[in-house]
C-alpha cells in the first residue's frame, strides 16, 4: 500500500512560507497515493519559476525543463511510453506566456496528460512583474502605474480550443483538489487543472482572503453541468473565472489513440534496430 511519505523527497523546500504552491504539492501527492500510482510509474515535467520547483519535492521521476516548454516535454514522454503517467506542471507566467502556443496546441491534440498551472497572477522567481493572468490596474515592479492589458482567461481559452477536460482549484483546499487532480490523471486526453494558488510575497491583491470570498464552488452547485459546453463557458463569462470545482468534461479519444504508430506497444517497448546496410540504404536516399 503506498503512503504520502512514498511520495515526499529530502529536498529542503525553497518556496517561502504560506506560498501556495505547498497546497498544490500537498494535493498532487494525495492524487497519486489514492490513485495507487508507485513513484516509477509517474514522471513530473516542471517549468522555470517558482511553481517549477514543485518537481523538486516530489518523488518520481522530474525533468525540470526549460521555460515555457513543459507541455512538449511531456507529450514526448507520454508518447514515447504511454504507460507513465506523465503531470506537466508550471505557472501561469510559464504556461499562458512564453508556453501559450503550447498550450492551444496541446489542447488540440488531446495526449493524454495532465497539466498543473500554479495561477498566482504574477511572476513570483523573478520578483513581482505581470502575468499573463494579471488583472486590470494591477500595481506591480514591471507596472507601476497600474496594468493596462486585458488578463488571458485560461479556462475559457481551454474550452475554446476543444478541451476535453478543464477543471479550476483552491491551492487551501487541498482535499477538493486532490480529487479534481484525480480526476484529471483518469480522464482520457489531456486535462488542464488552473489552480488558484496565491504568492503572499508579491501579490498582496489576489490573497488567500479574497479568493475565499470571489471563488464560487460549482462542485456544489446542483444545477450546473460540467458536460455541457456552452453552459461552462456562460459560467466562466458570468463569474470572470471566479469558480473552483469541475467546470467540462467531454469523451473525445486521445491522440494516441488515433495515430497508428502508438496504438501497438509504447515506443520504449518496441524493437526499432535496423540492421546497419539498411540504415545506409536509408541515409543514401536523403543525399
Ligand atoms: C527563456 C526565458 N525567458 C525568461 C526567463 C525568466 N523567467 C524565469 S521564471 C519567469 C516567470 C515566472 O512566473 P510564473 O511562470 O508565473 O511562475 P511563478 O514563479 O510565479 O510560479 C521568467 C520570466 C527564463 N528563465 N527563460
Ligand atoms: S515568491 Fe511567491 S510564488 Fe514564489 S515561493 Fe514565494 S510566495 Fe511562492
Amino acid at each position: 500500500m503506498l503512503k504520502l511519505a512514498d511520495f515526499k523527497t529530502n529536498e529542503k523546500s525553497w518556496w517561502c512560507p504560506g506560498c501556495g504552491d505547498f497546497g498544490v504539492l500537498a494535493a498532487l501527492q494525495r492524487a497519486l497515493v489514492d490513485l495507487g500510482k508507485p513513484p516509477h510509474e509517474v514522471a513530473i515535467v516542471a517549468g522555470i519559476g517558482c511553481s517549477g520547483k514543485i518537481g523538486n519535492y516530489i518523488n518520481c521521476y522530474n525533468f525540470h525543463v526549460v521555460h515555457g516548454r513543459t507541455l512538449p516535454t511531456a507529450m514526448g514522454l507520454k508518447l514515447a511510453n504511454r504507460r507513465l503517467t506523465v503531470i506537466a506542471a508550471g505557472g501561469d507566467g510559464d504556461g499562458y506566456a512564453i508556453g501559450g502556443n503550447h498550450f492551444l496546441h496541446a489542447i488540440r491534440r488531446n495526449v493524454d496528460i495532465t497539466y498543473i498551472v500554479m495561477d498566482n497572477q504574477i511572476y513570483g522567481l523573478t520578483k513581482g512583474q505581470v502575468s499573463p493572468t494579471s488583472g486590470v490596474g494591477f500595481v506591480t515592479r514591471s507596472s507601476p502605474h497600474g496594468n493596462i492589458e486585458r488578463p488571458v482567461r485560461p479556462l475559457q481559452l481551454a474550452i475554446a480550443a476543444g478541451a476535453t477536460f478543464v477543471a479550476s482549484g483552491f491551492s487551501s483546499d487541498i482535499k477538493q483538489l486532490a480529487s479534481l487532480i484525480k480526476q484529471g490523471i483518469e480522464h482520457k486526453g489531456f486535462a488542464l487543472i488552473n489552480v488558484y494558488s496565491p504568492c503572499v510575497t508579491f501579490n498582496k491583491v489576489n490573497t488567500y482572503d479574497w479568493f475565499k470570498e470571489t471563488l464560487i464552488n460549482l462542485d456544489e452547485d446542483p444545477n450546473y453541468d460540467p458536460t455541457d459546453r456552452a453552459a461552462a463557458l456562460a459560467k466562466l463569462i458570468e463569474t470572470d473565472e471566479q469558480v473552483r470545482g469541475l467546470v467540462y468534461k467531454a469523451e473525445q479519444p486521445s491522440f494516441e489513440e488515433l495515430f497508428p504508430g502508438f496504438r501497438e506497444e509504447p515506443i520504449v517497448h518496441q524493437d526499432w534496430t535496423m540492421p546497419p546496410e539498411e540504415f545506409e540504404k536509408l541515409l543514401a536516399r536523403y543525399r
